[in-house]
């Protein structure tokens, strides 16, 4: 039998037979839950955990996930006899961190909760939002704000924790420029000068806190705004005629 033949046969036809097989049963009434976790991005068939070790409610079971959920086994794949649960699919925390159904022991007519959470790993980089179009006023004094920076990280924790820095690039006049590390804010550092370069770049790095660490970089351009700040290059050799 192919593995979609299994998972289609698990698909209760109704919830009828989950209330007679309780019925059919009189110690239903307790309740019994085996929770377990898994690290996201594992590959395919990883052993998540057994039923029967968490509950001690011995099987073969009957599953019964929400009808609504076809995600669920897709996603999971569970031996109704044995109660071992493996992972039907790479998982993927951001895309889905949690699943549950119900497993009725059609032995002992026991319902376990079954539930799965799926743990973050640092496996997004940080992403920057929005465009930065900043413009300056050339001769703004040291520690000018000049423009806020905002990135955000698809994972939790430390993994979406960000620092930001400024990456070295003297020829573009990076230097000019400090930025806070854990709010983005970009501050001028020196007396910036149009004459030098009207459109210095910075090169900002946005670093996650993970294990490994993920990080993505972006250049933005700062346009300086003139500041009358030269006396006209003809000033020294002009003099007006002397009518006498
Ligand atoms: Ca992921
Ligand atoms: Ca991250
Ligand atoms: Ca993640």
């Amino acid at each position: 039998m192919s593995r979609r033949n299994s998972r289609t046969d698990m698909v209760p036809p109704c919830t009828f037979l989950v209330c007679l097989l309780l019925l059919l049963h009189p110690a239903n009434s307790q309740s019994h839950e085996a929770t377990f976790q898994t690290e996201e991005g594992q590959a395919e068939g990883t052993y998540i955990g057994n039923i029967v070790e968490a509950s001690g409610i011995t099987g073969p079971f009957y599953l019964s996930p929400d009808p609504s959920d076809t995600q669920l086994l897709q996603h999971l794949s569970i031996d109704e006899h044995t109660g071992v649960i493996r992972s039907g699919l790479s998982l993927d925390r951001e895309t889905r961190d949690f699943y549950e159904l119900l497993a009725v022991s059609t032995s002992q007519g026991q319902v376990v909760t079954v539930k799965v959470q799926v743990t973050d790993i640092n496996d997004n980089a940080p992403e920057f939002v929005g465009s930065y179009t900043p413009s300056l006023t050339e001769a703004a004094p040291i520690g000018t704000s000049v423009f806020q920076l905002t990135a955000q990280d698809r994972d939790i924790g430390v993994n979406a924790e960000i620092t930001f820095s400024i990456l070295s690039t003297p020829g573009t006049h990076s230097d000019w420029f400090n930025v806070d590390p854990a709010s983005g804010l970009i501050m001028t550092r020196v007396i910036v000068d149009r004459e030098i370069d009207p459109s210095p770049r910075i090169t900002i790095d946005a670093t996650d806190h993970g294990t490994p660490a993920m990080s993505t970089t972006i250049q933005v351009t700062v346009t300086l705004l003139d500041f009358n700040d030269n006396e006209p290059l003809d000033q020294v050799f002009y003099s007006p005629l002397c009518v006498c």
